[in-house]
């Protein structure tokens, strides 16, 4: 981990999105963390750490329950042994924020060998409802595979490619005889699920017809673009600068070609969901 140094001097030790003063204690709670898997909802999280906990035997699952170490409404983070389940809420915005404090705290506690893994739902494209995909690399909406970040009011570009040896490391480690396809492509991050996604079902109307969104959606598959979301960007382009591995396992939900609309029932999106985390469970079981 490479991060700018001064973040933990004395007069900057306060997090204000997380509502924590890194100290002392602070430090204790989250020492030794080695694996960080975000998602985007509270609910989740709690839940990835209530299934870890089990497999891991940790505890009788039965009579205890994780407990939230952030101080805060926005996010949640659970720690499950080496493995830190924290949530980043939705978008390239709310990431951001959360990466920014959370590798200050991380970096605070000591943990310089860290890894993140984002555990996630999207969209795909020329791929079947139910796929899981690990991202290779992340492309903006525009087809640029690089994430632009105004610096002092100046776009400065950067690139963002996901760490390929944790990628082969996931792939190492599938569970045996899956029922569903894991594919190693390269993701879009969208700013928002609807114009954004070239879909044609939110509030506003779009400038784009069904012939020039079909273009649109070759030039994606030609590029080895296998599925839309809406947090890789800033995750890879983060995670790069300051020198932690990290990628994306994410099932996609819907391919784009046959609809906009999400259209399987709740437990089939409940199964699918799951389906990244047995992934990601089975990478974590193999290391921890
Ligand atoms: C996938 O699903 C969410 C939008 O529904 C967003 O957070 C994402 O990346
Ligand atoms: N998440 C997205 O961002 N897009 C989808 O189509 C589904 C989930």
């Amino acid at each position: 981990m490479q991060i700018n140094s001064v973040c933990v001097s004395e007069n900057n030790l306060f997090l204000p999105n997380l509502n924590l003063k890194l100290n002392g204690q602070l430090k204790l709670l989250f020492k030794g963390v080695s694996y960080v898997v975000m998602q985007g909802s509270k609910d989740r999280s709690l839940d990835f750490a209530w299934y870890l906990s089990n497999l891991l035997g940790i505890a009788d699952m039965r009579f205890f329950t994780p407990v939230n170490l952030f101080n805060t409404n926005n996010f949640c983070a659970y720690r499950v042994g080496d493995v830190l389940c924290v949530s980043h809420g939705m978008g390239s915005s709310s990431i951001l924020l959360l990466l920014s404090e959370l590798t200050k705290l991380l970096y605070f506690s000591e943990c310089f060998n860290v890894k993140y893994i984002r555990v996630g739902t999207s969209g795909g494209i020329g791929v079947a409802a139910g796929t899981v995909i690990v991202t290779n690399k992340v492309f903006a909406a525009d087809l640029v595979d690089a994430y632009t970040v105004y610096e002092n009011g100046e776009a400065v570009l950067y690139p963002t490619v996901m760490d390929q040896e944790l990628n082969q490391g996931i792939f190492d480690q599938l569970p045996k005889s899956l029922e569903f396809k894991v594919q190693l492509a390269n993701s879009i991050s969208a700013d928002d699920f609807y114009l954004s996604q070239a879909r044609f079902d939110g509030a506003l109307k779009p400038s784009y017809d069904y012939q020039l969104r079909s273009s649109y959606f070759d030039r994606i598959k030609k590029l080895g673009i296998a599925n839309f979301e809406m947090e890789g960007l800033a995750l890879s382009y983060f995670c790069g600068r300051v020198a932690i591995p990290a990628t994306m396992v994410a099932v996609t939900l819907v391919d784009r070609e046959d609809s906009d609309q999400i259209r399987v029932s709740k437990e089939v999106l409940e199964s699918y969901s799951l389906r990244s985390r047995d992934v990601v469970c089975s990478y974590l079981l193999s290391k921890i």
